[in-house]
C-alpha cells in the first residue's frame, strides 16, 4: 500500500492508483471532462487530454493531471489551491474559445458536462476568443448526429467504439484545429461500419454526438386528423423514463407513461412487450425445431441459434461476421413484429388501409431508428414502423406538452396489442430474451408445467455469462453476451468450433442490454443506475399475473384468428426476415 496526503487527509491506497482514484476514496471531488471509468462494463477512458483535473504535487514544478499521475509513497497533493483553480479556469476558457455558443438550441443543453463545468467555475466571459476555429459540417446518420465543432477531443467515444464495442468506427484524426474523432477517411458515419448502437452518444460529455431527434415528426402525425396514430413502448423505457422527471433510478413508471402517451393524443397506446411475447412464440418454435432436429442427428442443423432482436447487434453481425449469417433466428425484432402486425391484423380490424396508420415506437435504443428505416421492413415504400423516438425524446415531448408526469394517475395499455406477460418485460435486461424463451421452450418441449419460473442463473450484468438448463434429459447450454466486444468473443468461439457446445446465445449490443441503450436518460458514468433499472424490470415481471409468453390470451387469439401457428406461412411472411452482408 502507498501512503499519501491529499488536502491534508492521510490515506493508504493500492500501488498503481492514480491521484484521481485516491481522491475519490476520500470523497474529494476533482472535476474531469475526458476521464470516464465505467468499471463494471470494462470501459476506462484515461486519455488525459482535457487537463481539467490538474492538481499540485509537492516537489513538482508543473501541475499534474490527477487522472494520469500515479501515487507514490509520502506524496503530498493539493487539489484546490488558487493556482489549481486558476489553471482549470484557463483550460476551460481555452476550450470554450473554440466551442460554438449555441447552448440555447443545443440538444445536450442541461446534460452537457462542459456547460456544467463552465457554471461551476463561474465563467462569464471567454477570453482568447479571436482567432482560428474548427469548422466542421454536421454529419447526419439515420440515428446519430455528429457535430464536430462541439467535440472536445476527450476520446470517450473512441474508447467506447473501439475498446468496448470493438466496432472501430471512430478514431482521432488530424492535428490542431483540424483534430477530430471521425470514421476512417473522414467518411460519413452512415457509410462506415457504425452499428448505430448509440453507446458513443451515451458517453459523449458534450453535444458532439447526439441522437437524430424525431419529436416534431411525431407531433406532425398527432395533429393530422387523417391518420390513426399508434404507439408502442419498449420494455426498458418504463424502467428509466422516470429519471427524466426527477424520480429515483429504478422507478417503474409504466402506468404513468401510458397516461402521458394518451394525454399526448395517441389513438392507441400499445406495448412492444406484446410483440416480445410474439417473438418468443416464433423464436422459441425455431429453437425447438433446431433442437429436435439436432437430437434426431440432423447434421445440417445450425446451432447455436442466436437471438436476432437487437438491431445494433444485427448490424454488427452483418458487417463483421458475414460468414455467420445463417445462424441467427430469422425472427424479426419485437419492434418490427409489432409494426407488421399493427399494419396488417390491427389495421384490418379498424377497416383502414395501412397507409392511414402511423406507428410510432418509443425505444431505449438509437439503432431502432435505423432498423425502422430498413427497406425490407417496408410494404410498397410504407414502413411498418414510421417513426422511432428514444426514451429521452419521449420525456422531452411530455415536457413540451406541459404534462405534469409525476402527478398522472396510472393507466393501462389498450387491447389487444397492449397485453403482455412478465416474460416480455424482461427482454429489457441482458439475459431476459433467453430466459423468456426458456420458460416457453421448457413447457412446450417437456409438456410439463414449469415449477420455478425465475432462471436466476441467466441474470446479471457481467458481459459474458453461460449456464446449462436441463430440459428433459438434455442439458441446453446457453450463452449470453451484452456489449458488442463480448459478442465478438462468443462469435469468434463459434467460428473456431463452438468449444463450449452452446445451443443458444442471446446477444444485445449495449452493455447491460436495452436498459443501458443509447437512447436512455444519461447515466453520467454511474453504472449503478443500470443495475437499478434491471431490478425494476424483474420487479415488473414478478408483479405480472401471467409470466410466460405462450399464456398471453391475446397471443393465443392472434394465432387462432390470423397467424394460425408459429412458423406458419403467414408468420414467415409477416414476422421473419433474412440478413445480408
Ligand atoms: Fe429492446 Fe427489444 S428488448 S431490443 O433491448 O427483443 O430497444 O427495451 O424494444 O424490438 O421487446 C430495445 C428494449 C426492445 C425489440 C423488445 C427485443
Ligand atoms: Fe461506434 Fe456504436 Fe457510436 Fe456507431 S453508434 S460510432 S458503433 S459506438
Amino acid at each position: 500500500m502507498i501512503n499519501i496526503t491529499i488536502d491534508g487527509k492521510k490515506i493508504s491506497v493500492e500501488e498503481g492508483s492514480t491521484i484521481l482514484e485516491a481522491s475519490h476514496k476520500v470523497g474529494i471531488d476533482i472535476p474531469t471532462l475526458c476521464h470516464l471509468d465505467l468499471h463494471d462494463i470494462k470501459m476506462v477512458n484515461k486519455c488525459a487530454s482535457c487537463r481539467i483535473c490538474v492538481v499540485e504535487v509537492e516537489g513538482r514544478r508543473n501541475l499534474a493531471p490527477a487522472c494520469a499521475t500515479p501515487v507514490h509513497d509520502n506524496m503530498i497533493v493539493k487539489t484546490n489551491t488558487l493556482r489549481v483553480l486558476n489553471a482549470r479556469k484557463t483550460v476551460l476558457e481555452l476550450m470554450l474559445s473554440d466551442h460554438p455558443k449555441d447552448c440555447l438550441i443545443c440538444p445536450k443543453s442541461g446534460n452537457c458536462e462542459l456547460q456544467d463545468l463552465a457554471e461551476r467555475f463561474g465563467i462569464r466571459e471567454v477570453h482568447y476568443y479571436d482567432g482560428e476555429k474548427s469548422t466542421y459540417i454536421k454529419d447526419y446518420s439515420t440515428s446519430i448526429i455528429r457535430d464536430m465543432d462541439k467535440c472536445v477531443m476527450c476520446r470517450r467515444c473512441e474508447t467506447m467504439c473501439n475498446s468496448v464495442q470493438t466496432v472501430g468506427a471512430l478514431s482521432g484524426v488530424n492535428r490542431g484545429f483540424n483534430a477530430v474523432v471521425s470514421p476512417a477517411f473522414e467518411e460519413k458515419l452512415e457509410n462506415s461500419v457504425c452499428t448505430h448502437c448509440g453507446q458513443c452518444v451515451a458517453v459523449c460529455p458534450v453535444g458532439a454526438l447526439t441522437e437524430k431527434e424525431n419529436i416534431w415528426s411525431v407531433v406532425d402525425a398527432l395533429v393530422n386528423k387523417n391518420k390513426v396514430v399508434v404507439v408502442q413502448t419498449a420494455p426498458a423505457v418504463r424502467a428509466a423514463l422516470g429519471e427524466e422527471f426527477g424520480l429515483e433510478a429504478g422507478s417503474l413508471v409504466t402506468g404513468k407513461m401510458v397516461a402521458a402517451l394518451r394525454r399526448l393524443g395517441f389513438d392507441y397506446v400499445f406495448d412492444t412487450d406484446f410483440a416480445a411475447d410474439l417473438t418468443i412464440m416464433e423464436e422459441g418454435a425455431e429453437l425447438l425445431d433446431r433442437l429436435e432436429r439436432y437430437i434426431e442427428g440432423d447434421e445440417s442443423v445450425k446451432l447455436p441459434m442466436l437471438t436476432s432482436c437487437c438491431p445494433g447487434w444485427v448490424n454488427f453481425l452483418e458487417s463483421q461476421f458475414p460468414d455467420l449469417l445463417d445462424i441467427p433466428s430469422s425472427a424479426k425484432s419485437p419492434q418490427q413484429m409489432f409494426g407488421s402486425i399493427a399494419k396488417s391484423y390491427f389495421a384490418q380490424k379498424l377497416f383502414i388501409p395501412r397507409e392511414k396508420m402511423v406507428v410510432v415506437s418509443v425505444m431505449p435504443c438509437l439503432a431502432k431508428k435505423f432498423e425502422a428505416s430498413r427497406e425490407e421492413f417496408k410494404v410498397k415504400g410504407n414502413p411498418d414502423v414510421d417513426i422511432s423516438i428514444s426514451t429521452r425524446e419521449l420525456a422531452h415531448l411530455i415536457k413540451i406538452a406541459n404534462i405534469d408526469f409525476n402527478d398522472l394517475e396510472e393507466e393501462d395499455f389498450d387491447k389487444p396489442l397492449g397485453e403482455s406477460t412478465g416474460a416480455a418485460v424482461i427482454f429489457g435486461a441482458t439475459g431476459g430474451v433467453i430466459e423468456a424463451a426458456t420458460r416457453t421452450v421448457y413447457e412446450l418441449f417437456t409438456g410439463k408445467k414449469l415449477e420455478k419460473i425465475d432462471f436466476e442463473e441467466l441474470r446479471g450484468i457481467e458481459g459474458i455469462r453461460c449456464a446449462s438448463i436441463k430440459i428433459n434429459d438434455m442439458d441446453i447450454n446457453i450463452g449470453i453476451a451484452s456489449g458488442l466486444g463480448n459478442a465478438r468473443k462468443l462469435l469468434e468461439e463459434i467460428r473456431s468450433g463452438n468449444p463450449r457446445n452452446l445451443h443458444a446465445i442471446e446477444i444485445m449490443a449495449c452493455p447491460g442490454g436495452c436498459i443501458g441503450g443509447g437512447g436512455q436518460p444519461y447515466h453520467h458514468g454511474n453504472i449503478e443506475i443500470l443495475k437499478k433499472r434491471a431490478d425494476a424490470i424483474y420487479t415488473e415481471d414478478k408483479n405480472k399475473p401471467i409470466r410466460k409468453s405462450h399464456e398471453n390470451p391475446y397471443i393465443k387469439e392472434i394465432y387462432q384468428k390470423f397467424l394460425w401457428e408459429p412458423l406458419s406461412e403467414k408468420s414467415h411472411h409477416l414476422l421473419h426476415t433474412s440478413y445480408s452482408p
